[in-house]
């Protein structure tokens, strides 16, 4: 599309502000059509960036530099106006500053090189929950990421007509071309020192520059829809949350829909997409990274899903472990840093069987495959973090209402982590407050979703929004006990916090996790109904004897007892980290219901 169709005057003077800058050959406007999508595609293609998978119609494989492969939170900043407002867990640097540094880098930064213009919608066109942007960038790899992960085009720029609200987003990787040089099929980046995600909270405004790879780079996701948007939500009154939304059927037909926040990498697309292990129980997904809720007439909590598509990480994801997410990465799927099949299909470790022959590996390095689906560290044939996106139209278990623009009601929120001990299979908070302090000691082993040298220890990740959050973390939480007091308690969701992850002394897995999660979920389906199914302890409720269903369950007794049971050596030592250093980094800002709930957590394990 030509830009002079574009009738919306700030988003047009904007634009132009930012070609002058950028200094692009040309610039193009997107429309998000099939044409357009296939077009940049094919482009990418011939020019040797994307390889063409025979075994899955209309999908590619990419592969991006050894330095892009990851979100990059080192490099990640909420420039606002006072560094107080950023708080503890955010980088901050000056926004003027700031954007004095990345203007001078973004100066002629599209030489040789399309703007494209993408006009987007964050949630279903129409919705009172969505929100609109705009994402100018210089890769056709994000354009195409963004029509499947989002609304984009046409109907997005009639939605917002000549005067509607966008949140401005510039992209650029950082890569401008010299006259007659090309990627030469190379994933063009800059150098880490010059990587730069910005969020402009009072701005409402997106900087990054840089990286091409996932949040980095679509900025829609995280910086949106969870760092620019947590900053909408605490204006307005509303969440923006790291979670998955799912609907769960009971045998009966009833239904409800639940959230739940778990740090990347937990296995939020898996629970969003289980397969019950226990009869007569369905689970459809709404979302699998992150809802938008707003309270309706009602009174309740109304999510969506602000995505379009899924960006799943690609290692374990197998027929086993997540079938529906396979299903849905079978066609019209972008494949990033998967090892490459002599057949021309993707191959990741523990996709559920081995490779034959030659694998291309993710760095393009042709290797045997190995006999089984493992790799030893450091050998992978797909990056740890290597992706897939694929629409959520295609996934199998996607619910009939996924995009019912007002949302759906939601009964509970979980939050979780990998915690190897002390944390028990499921606890319901006995209050809003008690559960809000739940998520803000979310604890988890750090994964591969993130460039970091915490790999295998455990971080603190309130509510799984510890790179995510916008603004100061601890009126965040207070922002988040505030909600609890705009509906009565029995309209709010009830609050658990689970963990699938505990380990024995030998370091195996006490629960077998995925589809077997069913069985926790079915038991907080029913206390959701206030079922006579759970005991008080002191920290909160957990299920009574034989209320979880264990039939054909391969767990012992003992461990069954072990995970349900409330380990109270190890909480009075969780109870000490967390006094002594998580929550001093709050300063003033910790909401003294959180002291307290701290403190009756403690005189109840006294
Ligand atoms: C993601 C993440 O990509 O949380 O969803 O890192
Ligand atoms: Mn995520």
């Amino acid at each position: 599309m030509n830009l002079n169709e574009l009738k919306h005057g700030k988003a047009r003077a904007w634009i132009d502000e930012m070609v002058k800058i950028c200094e692009p050959d040309q610039v193009y406007l997107c429309d998000g059509s099939k044409a357009e999508y296939d077009r940049l595609m094919q482009e990418m293609i011939d020019s040797g960036l994307a390889i063409p998978l025979k075994k899955r119609p209309n999908s590619v494989l990419f592969r991006s530099q050894p330095s892009d492969v990851a979100r990059v939170e080192g490099r990640t900043y909420i420039a606002s106006q006072k560094e107080e407002d950023a708080g503890p867990t955010n980088n901050w640097i000056d926004p003027v500053e700031l954007k004095k540094t990345m203007t001078k880098l973004y100066t002629g930064c599209m030489h040789g090189r399309t703007m494209y213009v993408i006009p987007y919608c964050m949630g279903p066109v129409g919705s009172p929950i969505s929100k609109i942007g705009f994402e100018i960038t210089d890769s056709a790899y994000v354009v195409c990421n963004m029509i499947i992960m989002t609304r984009v085009g046409t109907k997005v720029l009639e939605a917002l007509g000549t005067d509607g609200e966008f949140v401005p987003c510039l992209h650029s990787v950082g890569k401008p071309l010299a006259k007659g040089e090309s990627d030469n099929g190379q994933w063009p980046c800059a150098d880490m020192e010059n990587k730069y995600i910005s969020q402009f909270p009072e701005e409402r405004t997106i900087w990054s520059y840089g990286s091409g790879y996932g949040g980095n780079a679509l900025l829609g996701k995280k910086c949106f829809a969870l760092r620019i948007a947590s900053v909408l939500a605490r204006d307005e009154g509303w969440l923006a949350e790291h979670m998955l939304i799912l609907k769960l059927t009971n045998p009966e037909g009833k239904v409800k829909y639940v959230t739940g926040a778990f740090p990347s990498a937990c296995g939020k697309t898996n629970l969003a997409m289980l397969i019950p292990t226990i009869p007569g129980w369905k689970v459809e997904t709404i979302g699998d990274d992150i809802a938008w809720m707003k309270f309706g007439d009602d009174g309740r909590l109304y999510a969506i899903n602000p995505e379009a598509g899924f960006f799943g990480v690609a290692p374990g994801t197998s027929d086993q472990s997540n079938k529906n997410a396979m299903e849905s990465c079978k066609e019209n799927s972008i494949f990033t840093n998967c090892a490459l099949t002599e057949d021309g299909d993707i191959w990741w470790e523990l996709i559920g069987y081995p490779a034959k022959g030659k694998l291309v590996d993710w760095k393009g390095n042709v290797r045997d495959a190995l006999p089984k689906d493992k790799s030893p560290k450091g050998e992978e044939f797909a990056h740890p973090n290597a992706r897939f996106t694929a629409p959520a139209k295609q996934c199998p278990c996607i619910a009939p209402e996924w995009e019912d623009p007002k949302g759906v009601p939601i009964s509970a929120f979980l939050f979780g982590g990998r915690r190897p001990s002390t944390i028990p299979l499921v606890h319901q908070a006995r209050s809003w407050n008690h559960g809000v302090f739940l998520g803000s000691i979310v604890g988890s082993e750090v994964t591969a979703a993130v460039i970091s040298d915490q790999v295998g220890q455990v971080r603190r990740d309130p509510f799984a929004m510890l790179p995510f959050c916008g603004y100061h973390m601890g009126d965040y939480f207070k922002h988040w006990i505030n909600i609890g007091k705009k509906t009565t308690a029995e309209k709010l969701p009830k609050i658990f916090y689970v963990n699938w992850f505990r380990k024995d002394e030998e370091g195996n897995f006490m629960w077998p996790g995925y589809g077997d999660n069913s069985r926790v979920l079915a038991w907080i389906f029913d206390r959701c109904d206030e079922k006579d199914n759970a005991v008080e302890t002191e920290i909160g409720f957990m299920p009574k004897d034989g209320a979880i269903n264990t039939d054909g369950l391969d767990v012992s007794a003992e461990a069954m007892k072990e995970i349900l049971s409330v380990d109270k050596e190890g909480w009075k030592k969780e109870i000490d980290d967390i006094r002594k250093n998580h929550y001093p980094k709050f300063g003033a800002k910790l909401p003294k219901e959180l002291m307290e709930e701290l403190d009756a957590l403690e005189g109840r394990l006294k």
